[in-house]
């Protein structure tokens, strides 16, 4: 009976699993789940599913050059234009950086929105790495959209940088329009099969649990760490920005959830608190708009286990505290497009719940100590500016370091574009 699992094999137990099993053994199989009184068929026909899926696109009306759509899935090429068109239309706050080539050569796209100056607070997003979870597109270039071309939002991008990869694997992206539509990995070839599954070729823990070494396998970890360009690609930049990235963001299809380090235990990170209560304020305000009800979780304890995921990377091999993947709501890779225009707005809320959150501006300041650990008001925190020679108009400090005055840290609640101070983000936290 030739059947594939999606969530592959080391599941935790109790987990739901997705099935898919071939024409030949669906009456044994059903059967089978009458007799567990399982009656959960998502989809009856896949090939059907995709066939429709791809009548759909072609009855679909060619999107003018560098216009989007939310309404049917967009080929690699008119993502790119729309991406170009955004920046050409946006020089003063939008730029594309062709961050490197994909295994075939393709220019792989990272958008930056900034309101200009450097080393600032970052927000990094890598979309895409699975080439079949074409809701991913949508969803970045829908944030992009938002930040971009609607003013209102203009204050998501004065203290913080956004860099975001829309399509990280678009070799394999291609293949799943073009060829073979549940394809995961990338296109390199091997002496067998073709792709590595680039969510397992970071360097992080690599190869261990819940990563293949058979080059066959939907989890195929490459035959070295970073073997990939797409996921070289992704390390050279996080490591460049690494001080300044403060949110990794991994975004995937599909489960509804957003998973946490770590893949390859169970045990907690050590920040493992703020990621939940972050989690917390991703999950309510995407509930909040259509009542789509996301499990913020680590990898391991939700999902199943994983190493050599790009998250966990960011965590534990850049250092980049907040990571998390994000799986979109849906319930199969083959997505209705009618789907689209309600998840990406939900996601989008999430997204600035995850945005409010992040502080604008921290710096380094020296001789900061253990005793002004929380909200400080405005002089005391003028004190300590004075001693490290800054001048800001900070109305609250908090200290968000380790206790070696040499090295602490402040988040700084200031507006820094407004003589009057307001708070930009605070948060409470309970140190020594
Ligand atoms: O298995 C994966 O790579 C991700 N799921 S997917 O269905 N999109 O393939 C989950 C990655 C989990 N992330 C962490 N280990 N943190
Ligand atoms: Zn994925």
């Amino acid at each position: 009976m030739k059947i594939s699992i999606f969530g592959q094999e080391l599941r935790s137990l109790n987990a739901p699993v997705d099935i898919m099993v071939s024409p030949q053994a669906q009456d044994d199989f059903l059967t089978l789940l009458e007799a567990y009184k399982i009656d959960t068929v998502l989809i009856n026909d896949v090939e059907e599913a995709i066939e429709e899926e791809s009548r759909s696109q072609r009855v679909s009306p060619r999107l003018a050059r560098g216009e989007v759509s939310f309404t049917e899935f967009m080929r690699y090429d008119d993502i790119v234009a729309y991406l170009e068109r955004l920046a050409e239309e946006n020089p003063s706050f939008v730029t594309t950086e062709v961050v490197g080539r994909s295994f075939e050569g393709r220019d792989i796209y990272l958008v930056k929105i900034s309101s200009g100056g450097s080393n600032k607070t970052t927000i990094f997003a890598e979309g895409t790495i699975h080439a079949r979870e074409w809701i991913v597109p949508p969803v970045a270039l829908y944030v992009i959209n938002q930040l971009v071309e609607d003013a209102n939002n203009s204050y998501m991008y004065q203290d913080i940088d956004w860099a975001i990869i829309p399509v990280a694997n678009p070799d394999g992206y291609e293949f799943s329009h073009y060829d073979a539509r549940l394809w995961r990995k990338t296109r390199t070839p091997g002496t067998i099969c073709h792709g590595t599954d680039p969510n397992r070729n970071f360097d992080f823990n690599w190869r261990g649990i819940g990563a293949s070494s058979w080059q066959c396998d939907e989890t195929y970890a490459g035959h070295a760490p970073f073997s990939e360009p797409e996921t070289q690609i992704i390390r050279d930049y996080v490591l460049e920005h690494k001080d300044d990235i403060k949110l990794y963001l991994a975004i995937h299809s599909y489960g509804q959830w957003l998973l946490h380090p770590w893949g390859h235990t169970l045990e907690e990170p050590e920040n493992v608190a703020e990621l939940k209560e972050l989690g917390a304020l991703f999950a309510d305000a995407i509930y909040a708009v259509n009542g789509t009800e996301y499990v913020v979780g680590s990898t391991a304890d939700v999902l199943y286990y994983a190493s050599g995921v790009g998250n966990d990377w960011a965590a534990g091999g850049a250092g980049i505290d907040l990571s998390y993947t994000i799986e979109l709501p849906i319930n199969s890779f083959i997505v209705d497009p009618e789907r689209i225009v309600p998840i990406v707005e939900e996601t989008w809320e999430g997204f600035k719940a995850l945005h409010d959150y992040i502080p604008g501006l921290v710096m380094t300041v020296p001789a900061l100590e253990k005793s002004h650990a929380g909200k400080m008001e405005v002089d005391s925190v003028k004190e300590v500016f004075q001693r490290s020679e800054e001048k800001h108009n900070v109305k609250y400090a908090q200290y968000i370091g380790d206790g070696d005055s040499k090295t602490s840290k402040a988040t700084l609640d200031v507006d820094p574009y407004n003589n009057d101070p307001k708070i930009i983000h605070y948060k409470l936290c309970n140190y020594g």
